[in-house]
């Protein structure tokens, strides 16, 4: 019999010396470069499928933040996860695989390390986003998935959210844990329901506004808005930068990165004093609120400051609910998180801090070990998770007096209307209106929890990126020899001077983040950081 394996790589072949790594989020690299390597995620995708005895696996094809010519292919685990580690790592294998033939032998190699059995079925799941070369990449998969006699089921254009939901929903059907309907309607009405019992009659002040980065959040937005209450009811929307015909305008002067990045709104924001805005970004798993005041000036709600929100109000209902000395609330940040936020969870809030490595994963992974995990990064990945423990503690609840029940059931909805499979942009910011409604917040009392330690975060082009190591959760560098002490030496001559850097997992750079007492000493600090890794990497 031909070897279906080999015929399948033959008809993607790899670039000749271009080394792949699953990233942060991944692979992600020049759009032009991935043919082979999505072939390859093709029979790993089958394999992991296999592994796990026919569950669904997911392939979602996406760059998300990157630029246009960018993309991407994330695999997600069954109930709706990141890839586990030791795939990842195989994952690599495969894509820098030199031949065919060795592809073929490497598939089979770990058919036999694992044990899995290839006459199993294998189930994957695919979906993409709206960039111009996802359609010759989606391809590229299924000649991967064709070649591994996997089944599959392409759901077209997805948020990487909603792929995740599918996932969940496809290998809990029919089960005691079923998480909804494996359809885009049924995400649309799970989370458009949960959101209206979530503001239990409450109506969000004034409209929020949201730029869709141009990207696959905007049809999908407009979607989710036909399942919402009508605006007289609850929340006006607008929907901005939702202009997918043009894929060339994909995260282009809008999106979460660019707020986040520059500080800024879009240029093409037209938005009045205090007027709610948020962010998505290109796959819409990620979403930053901001709003101009007054004096028109800017100001950014970031990650941090929604998972402080996210932490106080949730620690509200267990309280109201009669439940906070069962359930425990912690919060999981990285290293970008503002030091005014880490104090503020710690100081004022009383809840534990976990410090992650970048990446999703990271976080979710230690949120997983608390009872309640609220996690967010400062660029506005996130989600909030309950354990199974808490979950039932929740259903079982018996409450005592009227305001328990009626904290009790807001805490249900919530519990529905946060995407527990991944941090989803359009769950996550139907959360942030919830908790606004209720506490009768505008942007201007959120931002008054604590205020933010100015903060500068620059991207530098490097040689070699791989060559920073880090160390404490990506606070400090190992290698090369002696550049964290130069660091170290700058950090001391600003007032509350913290910076790090790191290498992106997804672009071709390093990272360096900067926080000082004034916007001059962080944009200083940044500076002069940058000019450390520029000197180093240039060597
Ligand atoms: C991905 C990851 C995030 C990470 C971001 C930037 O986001 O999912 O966890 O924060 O990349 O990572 P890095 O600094 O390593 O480039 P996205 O929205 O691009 O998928």
């Amino acid at each position: 019999m031909a070897d279906s394996i080999a015929a399948a790589a033959q008809k993607h072949p790899a670039p000749e010396g271009l080394i792949y790594q699953y990233g942060t989020a991944g692979f992600r690299t020049k759009a032009e470069v991935l043919d082979s390597v999505m072939t390859r995620c093709g029979l790993i995708a089958a394999l992991r499928s296999r592994a796990l005895k026919g569950k669904w696996i997911g392939v979602m094809i996406t760059a998300s933040h990157n630029p246009p010519e960018d993309n991407g292919v994330k695999l997600v685990e069954p109930l709706g996860n990141m890839l586990q580690e030791e795939w990842e790592v195989l994952s690599t294998e495969m894509a820098n695989k030199a031949t065919p033939e060795d592809v073929s032998k490497f598939y089979h190699e770990i058919a036999a390390r694992f044990k899995i059995d290839l006459d199993a079925p294998a189930r994957v799941v695919v979906a993409r986003d709206t960039r111009a070369s996802g359609a010759r990449l989606l391809a590229c998969v299924l000649d991967g998935l064709k070649g591994a006699g996997a089944e599959h089921k392409d759901y077209g254009f997805l948020t990487t959210p909603q792929l995740h939901y599918m996932v969940r929903c496809l290998n809990t059907e029919g089960t005691k844990d079923s998480y909804g309907t494996p359809t885009e309607d049924g995400y649309y009405e799970k989370f458009a329901a949960a959101f209206k019992t979530a503001l239990k009659g409450k109506k969000p002040s004034g409209s929020l506004t949201v730029d869709c980065a141009n990207g696959v959040g905007g049809p999908k937005l407009t979607e989710l808005i036909k399942h919402l209450p009508p605006k007289e009811e609850a929340l006006e929307i607008f929907v901005v930068n939702d202009n997918v015909i043009k894929p060339e305008a994909l995260n282009v002067d809008c999106g979460a990165d660019y707020v986040k990045t520059n500080q800024r709104a879009p240029p093409s924001s037209k938005v009045g004093p205090n007027d709610r805005c948020c962010s998505l970004d290109g796959d819409a798993d990620r979403v930053v609120f901001y709003f101009k005041d007054a004096n028109n000036m800017f100001h950014l709600l970031d990650g941090d400051r929604i998972a402080t929100l996210v932490a106080s109000f949730l620690g509200d209902l267990v309280r109201q609910s009669g439940l906070s000395d069962s359930i425990k609330i912690g919060v999981v940040q990285t290293a970008y998180a503002n030091g005014a936020a880490t104090n503020y969870v710690e100081q004022h809030l009383k809840l534990k801090v976990d410090c992650t490595p970048t990446g999703v994963k990271y976080l979710h992974h230690a949120a997983e070990k608390l009872d309640i995990g609220v996690y967010f990064e400062a660029n506005g990945h996130g989600t909030a998770i309950f354990s199974v423990d808490t979950l039932e503690t929740i259903a079982k609840h018996e409450p005592k007096s009227t305001a328990q029940k009626e904290a009790l059931e807001v805490l249900r909805a919530c519990i529905d209307l946060i995407n527990q499979a991944v941090g989803d942009a359009l769950s996550d910011f139907m959360l942030v209106e919830v908790v606004l409604a209720h506490k009768s917040w505008g942007p201007q009392e959120w931002l008054s929890t604590y205020n933010d330690l100015p903060n500068r975060l620059l991207k530098v082009i490097v040689n070699d990126r791989k060559i920073f190591q880090t160390t404490d959760a990506e606070r400090r560098l190992v290698k090369p020899d002696g550049i964290q002490t130069k660091i170290d030496q700058e950090v001391q001559k600003v007032r509350q001077g913290r910076s790090f850097a790191r290498a992106s997992g997804t672009e071709d750079a390093v990272r360096v983040y900067a926080e000082a007492a004034t916007k001059a000493e962080a944009d200083d600090l940044a500076r002069k950081v940058a000019e450390i890794v520029k000197s180093f990497g240039s060597a």
